[in-house]
């Protein structure tokens, strides 16, 4: 049988003129019997359209700060870097998956595109703007669980996993700060952050605010997550 190809948002690196990937996006999607190919960064809407068109299944992978006024905000000074060409190639190839209702899982930034893309507002900075009564930026190792997000009953997060609260990595300064209305919660952090979205209506349209790639090796929670992903892409 064929495999899925998911096609995966690349890492960019302009110090060094670079783009790639962190590996265990790979390696959970191939673990979950997928095959992952890497996108070249562009901008082109068209060019994203046929992209999109080629993969079974799009992953918005972790990566810099979108730029605020995306979301209609000025930039503040904890916000972190900005790569606006990944942005506007974020924004194209969300639009072209929902067009042809392609499956598509957020990861950490992903979420973050999401919500954006569908006119929701981020936190540009948790410590400076929320506070810091959860820790949601781990020092490494980055395999061990950061902090706990209870699952919210009757969503598709809470079927799939059966339990009412998971442990998670938690590597991110910047959160929802208002959902975008075509997104629902599926698990909330303890300080009340959203930390998992999904869009109803749609085939599978998924973001998490933590890393279940970093740990899809040890936690079923994440393997499930990606064979979920996976099983809507075929
Ligand atoms: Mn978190």
């Amino acid at each position: 049988m064929k495999k899925p190809i998911i096609g995966l948002v690349p890492i960019v690196d302009p110090a060094q003129n670079r783009y790639g990937m962190s590996p265990a996006y790979c390696k959970a999607l191939e673990c979950a019997g997928a095959l992952p190919v890497m996108l070249p960064l562009t901008p082109d809407a068209a060019d994203l359209a046929q992209l999109a068109a080629l993969c079974d299944g799009l992953l918005f992978t972790g990566g810099p700060d979108i730029h605020p006024a995306r979301y209609g905000e000025e930039i503040l000074p904890a916000c972190g870097q900005i790569i606006p060409e990944r942005d506007e190639m974020e924004e194209a190839l969300f639009q072209a998956a929902l067009a042809a209702d392609k499956p598509v899982l957020g990861i950490c930034r992903g979420i973050q595109v999401l919500n954006v893309a569908l006119d929701g507002i981020l936190w540009q900075d948790l410590p400076s703007q929320y506070g810091n009564a959860v820790l949601h930026s781990q020092p490494e190792p980055y395999d061990q669980p950061c902090h706990k997000v209870s699952v919210v009953q009757g969503t598709p997060l809470a079927r799939l996993l059966g339990q009412r609260e998971i442990a998670v990595t938690s590597r991110h300064h910047q959160a929802i700060r208002e959902l975008a209305a075509p997104l629902q919660a599926m698990a909330y952090s303890p300080d009340g952050l959203v930390e998992a979205v999904w869009m109803p209506g749609k085939r599978f349209v998924w973001g998490v605010q933590w890393h279940p790639e970093s740990v899809y090796q040890t936690s079923q929670a994440s393997r499930k997550l990606f064979a979920a992903f996976v099983e809507q892409c075929r």
